[in-house]
């Protein structure tokens, strides 16, 4: 076992247009865990690496004390397991109403603003376009212009038909922009505030908000234009959330519990305005075992096709709460008042 309490280097398997490989790998070098990483997709499986479970972009292989690997998929698990294994430079506040707080935060990140960065990335012709060829050169940069051609036209088909399978469709797609557009000078506001959603150091949520935002803020014509024409300072703190390895941070960096009703609230108040209704919408199309979810978010109609993984989002983050002691409760549901976050807390 080395000082990092893992037993060897973790290999990341993982592609630079994945936002949740961007999301990882940033994380790890903040935190200082030694890893590989493997550009490419499980069409490449690493030799003698084991499958993962689900075929997803990042998979980290987790070494064994008997120098073999198990092979790991989803961010949030992974980021939080590594959380217990290696102390130092934690992504978790270590109050437990702001790691409630980091933990939303990076839920909104994961599961709605992925919505946006999907839709503006392979819904617009200029777009689309811009894409294609990134998705196989970002896997192989060898690859031959005419191959590169064909792939490029084939992956774009399958991921715009895709489209409608993460919520985007002509009913939804102003509720999507309307919303990342809220979003850039929210956390504009923030960074200039204090660095960090999390305050003056990142927390589990800053690098779910990076991850999304390498590709929506810097790669996909629209919403990079729209990024640096409307808050250059976060398409700056994009870049430098890349590699936070040199900073030092200390326990009084984090933002504190009396600060985040007026530092966090704009996030929140956009968190429960459009994700939180959606989680309660496909839970409960979930629990009817409708294929469908119909709802209302922000004032206009919405339809997708329900996603089973997402209500389980939702039990995750009712859990945490409860898993709150009730001062705390009490005082995650002050800052929440009025947000729409509010009724996780509800039994
Ligand atoms: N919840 C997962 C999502 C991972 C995910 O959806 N990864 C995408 C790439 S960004 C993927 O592998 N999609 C399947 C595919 O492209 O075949 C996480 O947080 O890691």
């Amino acid at each position: 076992m080395t000082e990092t309490g893992l037993h060897g280097r973790l290999h990341v398997l993982g592609a630079a247009g994945s936002p949740y490989t961007r999301k990882v790998i940033a994380a790890l070098r903040y935190r200082h865990i030694p890893y590989a990483l493997h550009w490419g997709s499980h069409r490449n499986p690493l030799p003698g690496f084991p499958e993962p479970k689900v075929k997803l972009l990042p998979t980290v292989y987790v070494p064994n004390p008997d120098g073999g690997h198990v092979a790991k998929v989803d961010s949030t698990p992974i980021l939080a397991e590594l959380e217990h294994v290696v102390a130092d430079r934690a992504l978790q506040p270590s109050d437990p109403v702001m790691a409630f707080l980091d933990h939303l935060i990076e839920d909104y990140a994961d599961e709605w603003l992925t919505k946006a960065m999907f839709h503006y990335r392979w819904s617009g012709s200029e777009d689309i376009e811009h894409a294609g060829p990134q998705l196989v050169f970002w896997h192989d940069p060898t690859t031959p212009d005419e191959a590169a051609e064909a792939a490029s036209a084939f992956i774009s088909r399958r991921q715009i038909d895709r489209l409608y399978v993460v919520g985007s469709n002509p009913t939804t797609s102003s509720t999507i922009e309307q919303s990342y557009q809220r979003l850039l000078p929210i956390l504009d506001h923030m960074i200039a505030a204090r660095g960090y959603v999390m305050g003056a150091r990142p927390g589990t949520s800053d690098f779910a908000l990076y991850g999304q935002l390498t590709q929506l803020g810097v790669v996909d014509p629209t919403p990079a234009a729209l990024c640096a024409a409307h808050t250059p300072r976060l398409r700056a703190w994009i870049d430098r959330m890349e590699d936070l390895s040199g900073l030092e941070p200390q326990g009084e960096d984090w933002l504190d519990r009396t600060a985040a009703r007026s530092h966090l609230g704009p996030l929140l108040g956009e968190i429960g305005r459009v994700y939180v209704p959606f989680l309660i919408a496909n839970a409960g199309a979930a629990q009817a075992g409708l294929a469908e979810v119909e709802t209302e978010i922000d004032g206009r109609a919405w339809t997708q096709p329900t996603f089973a993984y997402q209500a389980k989002c939702l039990v995750w983050l009712k859990q945490h709460a409860a898993a709150l002691s009730d001062d705390d409760q009490a005082v995650c549901c002050s800052i929440l008042a009025g947000t729409g976050c509010e009724c996780l807390f509800e039994r």
